[in-house]
């Protein structure tokens, strides 16, 4: 009896001994290259873990379609051959329709209001509803405000929109949006400047960045600051994969990827008035104050329509609109 008590005490430490020294290596998947929102999150992150788990821990990210788009990323995760993420809010929308929450069109007023809803109980009450989707969702980065681009004709109201065709991402929501705005939307996977250069599409929307970065103002003549979409990027992880973590590890996960987090808005919002200027030198028209009002005011059906019937998504909207009222 004895012995065996020995021997299991020893087994015991043994391998407590292995899994708190067991070097654990990350992959993590974004679909953007270098220089890019997410990426400056991933590679935050990668730098934090490594140096507060003493090397224990390592990163390797996958990044400008290494591993495949939005969508074949969080499937990767779901499976758990990839441990983690850093993805755009919208194509999450064909794995959990309650990214249609956080997506909702004119929803926050600014860079605070989200912040505080998104890292407050209502965010955390969302990002723990994915888990039902086999997501862990640690927290929220930046895509940023999201602005519509063309190379077609210069966009004040709604109705300059009509017929345009504009790339979406992989997302009914985002689809319905510009359905209802009127303009004639294809979804599309990322990336698109060759698309966009060839005229199979005549625009897009996205944050600032995508414009400097992927070298939109080449192919884009006209922008127009309708920042109708805040678009967040949900940091997650492999619920699959996560559940097999102890508790002090995921810990040290989930606090380096919200400093990471923390560290990339900044980033993110702290460069935007440089882009902007560079992008109008860089020959870009850009309409700074285009009738929001009637932008808002077509959008406003979509709230009844069938992208929110169900229950929980319905339930957390209404929440949600209460709370940036
Ligand atoms: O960050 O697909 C998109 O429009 C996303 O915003 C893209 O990941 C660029």
């Amino acid at each position: 009896m004895k012995r065996v008590f020995i021997l299991s005490a020893f087994i015991a430490v043994f391998c407590f001994a292995t899994t708190a020294t067991a070097a654990m290596k990350i992959k993590l998947g974004v679909v953007t290259k270098p220089g890019s929102a997410q990426n400056i999150v991933a590679e935050k992150f990668k730098e934090l873990i490594e140096q507060r788990s003493k090397g224990d821990i390592t990163v390797k990210i996958y990044h400008s379609k290494a591993i495949g788009n939005e969508t074949e990323i969080l499937q990767q995760i779901q499976m758990g051959t990839v441990q983690m993420g850093v993805i755009t809010g919208g194509p999450f929308d064909t794995f959990d329709p309650v990214v249609r929450v956080i997506n909702y069109p004119f929803l926050f007023s600014g860079h605070e209001q989200a912040d505080k809803v998104l890292d407050g109980p209502l965010g955390q009450e969302i990002l723990k509803s994915l888990e039902s989707s086999g997501f862990k969702g640690l927290c929220f980065s930046e895509n940023g405000f999201r602005n519509l681009t063309n190379n077609k004709k210069a966009v004040k109201t709604p109705e300059d929109i009509s017929g345009l065709k504009i790339r979406v991402m992989s997302s009914a929501l985002h689809k319905t949006i510009w359905q209802t705005l009127g303009a004639n939307p294809t979804p599309m996977p990322w990336p698109i400047y060759t698309e966009l250069e060839q005229g199979v599409i005549d625009g897009q929307e996205n944050p600032l960045w995508v414009m400097e970065v992927y070298k939109f103002y080449e192919i884009q003549k006209y922008m127009t600051m309708t920042r109708h979409v805040y678009s967040p990027h949900i940091d997650v992880a492999s619920l699959m994969w996560w559940n097999t973590l102890r508790p002090d590890t995921q810990k040290m996960v989930q606090t380096a990827m919200y400093d990471a987090a923390v560290f990339q808005r900044k980033d993110n919002r702290d460069r935007n008035a440089a882009r902007l200027k560079m992008l109008r030198e860089k020959g870009m028209a850009i309409e700074d104050a285009p009738d929001l009002n009637a932008f808002r005011a077509k959008v406003a059906p979509l709230r009844d329509m069938d992208l929110y019937k169900d229950a929980r998504v319905h339930a957390l909207l209404l929440k949600m609109l209460d709370a940036t009222k």
